[in-house]
C-alpha cells in the first residue's frame, strides 16, 4: 500500500433521491476506526498541518467546499484537491502534510485509526526527515 493515496467512496442512491456514502472499518477504511475529527471555519490564508504521525493512519474527506493537501512520503511530494466528498486521502504514518487554500465553507473530516496522542505527532520537520532516513 501507498504511504497516502486516494480512495473512491461507493455512494449508494440517485439523482433523484440523492446518495449516501456509508464508511466502516476494515471497508471503505482500511483500518479499524478509533476517532472521528473535523476542521472548520478556517480563514483561506491560514496553513495548518505541517506534521507526519509516527503510526496514526487517517483518511480525510472533504464533506463541503475545497482544501489543498500536500503530501511528501520522502519520495513523493504530491500537493491534492480535496472537493468531492466521494473521496477519501488515505495518510499513513511518516507522511509531511500541510493544509491551505481552505474554502470558506471548507469542512474536513478526518477518520483516524488511533486516539489522539500529542507523542505519535512529529511537527520538527529536520526531525521528520531524519524519521524517514533521508539525511
Ligand atoms: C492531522 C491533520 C490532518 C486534540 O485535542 N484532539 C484531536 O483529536 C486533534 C486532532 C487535535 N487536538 C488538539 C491539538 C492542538 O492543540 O487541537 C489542536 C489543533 O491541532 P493541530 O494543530 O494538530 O491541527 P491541524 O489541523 O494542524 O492537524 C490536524 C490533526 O491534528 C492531525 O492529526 O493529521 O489535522
Amino acid at each position: 500500500m501507498e504511504k497516502y493515496n486516494l480512495i473512491k467512496f461507493e455512494s449508494i442512491g440517485s439523482e433523484y433521491v440523492g446518495s449516501l456514502i456509508a464508511l466502516e472499518s476494515n471497508k471503505a477504511i482500511p483500518f479499524d476506526i478509533k476517532r472521528v475529527y473535523y476542521i472548520y471555519d478556517v480563514p483561506h490564508r491560514v496553513r495548518r498541518g505541517f506534521h507526519a504521525h509516527k503510526t496514526l493512519e487517517q483518511v480525510l474527506v472533504c464533506l463541503n467546499g475545497s482544501v489543498k493537501i500536500r503530501c511528501f512520503d520522502g519520495v513523493r511530494d504530491t500537493t491534492i484537491v480535496l472537493n468531492r466528498n466521494d473521496v477519501g486521502l488515505y495518510i499513513g504514518p511518516g507522511v509531511w502534510h500541510e493544509m491551505f487554500d481552505f474554502d470558506e465553507k471548507t469542512v474536513l473530516i478526518s477518520i483516524a485509526s488511533e486516539y489522539y496522542n500529542e507523542d505519535d505527532y512529529i511537527r520538527d520537520y529536520e526531525e521528520f526527515l531524519k524519521y524517514i532516513d533521508i539525511i
